[in-house]
This record gives C-alpha cells, structure tokens and sequence, in this order.
C-alpha cells in the first residue's frame, strides 16, 4: 500500500499516524505539489494528498475517508469509536480541524503569493477565526484526553499553524496538551517538515 503524500500535510499526518498506531506497513511516496507527477494525478485527478493506492491499484481518498480505510484493517479499530455518539463526536472533531488547516492553508497562500501586499483584511478574518478556533479547544479541551482521531486531527492542524504561520501558535493549556501529544511516537514521527 502507498501513501502519496508531502511531509508538511496535516490531512496526510493523520492517515501516517494511523499507519504508525496499527502498525500499518504504509510505502511513503513523497509528492511535489508545485510539480504534480503523472502517478499522483492518475491516482487523484484533483491532485491532492494524501491519495492512498491499495496493491490492487485501487485508490482511495480524500484524508477522512483513508483515515476510516485505514482504522478498519485488521480487525481492530482503535482511532474511530464504533457507537455511533462517539463516532460521530470524534468525526466532528476532524472536520472541525480539517476546516482549520484549510484556514491555515488559505492564509499562507495568500502572504506567499503577495507578501508585500498580501490582502489584510482577509488576513485579519482568518486569523480571527483561528483565534476562535483556539477559543473553542481550549473550552473543549476535555473532550480531547482520550488518544483518537479526534486529538491526532487537531494536533496535526496546529502543528501545520506552527509551522506555516509561527505567529498564531498555541498558548495555555492547549499549548501544555498540544507538547504532550506531540510526544507520542507516532505523533514525534510525524511533526511537518520543510521540504
Ligand atoms: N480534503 C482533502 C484536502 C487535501 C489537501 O488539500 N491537501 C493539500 C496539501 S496539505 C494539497 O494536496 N494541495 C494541493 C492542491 O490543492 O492542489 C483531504 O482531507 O485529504
């Protein structure tokens, strides 16, 4: 199985940590967005990662559904709970932060693409709401403690925040929550480089 991915996507992180928590063999096939390959878009006609190709050449994608994919092998479910409250509850939670990476992306298109006169109010509505973002998880932080989907897709959004936008890191006690998950192994594995 191969993961077509770049080492800085938090949508991608997500499905690596899975991989990694289920002990999962996953081939990790780096991608350059900025020069798509012919295998990424025969895979993906959006181009995007990750894209997971089955040994059968069966593809799947988009990051929410390789993630469930993935949680499904082997028999043992571990990262989505099952019933449907808590299924739900941890979903929520990883559309919320695939929402917030999406943010985070747009945000850091937008001072790449024009950093001397990127678009400020834009800027400012966005970062405004990663604010609000923050705000909520730190209301909401208690129904991050158990290890899931749920956490492992904030953290991932945050750790891309962090990375691309180093100004709008977390502070507080989500800052303390977000050192400690990014300690697991599999998390430590995974922190978004630079290529
Ligand atoms: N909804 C998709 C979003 C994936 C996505 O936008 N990935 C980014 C990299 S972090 C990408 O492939 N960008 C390239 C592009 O949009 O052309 C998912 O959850 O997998």
């Amino acid at each position: 199985m191969k993961l077509l991915y770049t080492k800085t996507s938090p949508y991608a992180r997500k499905a690596r940590v899975i991989a990694l928590e289920k002990n999962i063999p996953l081939e990790l096939v780096d991608e350059d967005l900025q020069k798509k390959s012919q295998r990424l878009l025969d895979a993906n006609p959006l181009g995007k990662v990750p894209t997971l190709v089955l040994d059968d050449g069966t593809t799947v994608f988009d990051s929410p559904v390789i993630c469930q994919y993935l949680d499904g092998l082997n028999g043992q479910v571990i990262m989505i709970p099952r019933d449907i409250p808590g299924r739900f509850e941890v979903l929520k939670w990883e559309a919320f932060a695939d929402d917030l990476t999406a943010s985070a992306i747009n945000l850091y298109r937008e001072k790449v693409r024009h950093p001397q006169d990127f678009n400020k109010e834009f800027i400012a509505a966005g970062e405004a709401g990663i604010g609000r973002a923050y705000t909520y998880i730190e209301n909401n932080l208690h129904r991050l403690q158990i290890f899931n989907l749920a956490p492992v897709a904030v953290a991932s959004a945050i750790g891309y925040i962090h990375l691309r936008l180093p100004h709008l890191k977390v502070q507080g006690d989500v800052q303390q929550w977000f050192e400690v998950i990014s300690k697991r192994p599999s998390m430590a594995q995974t922190i978004p480089a630079v290529q």
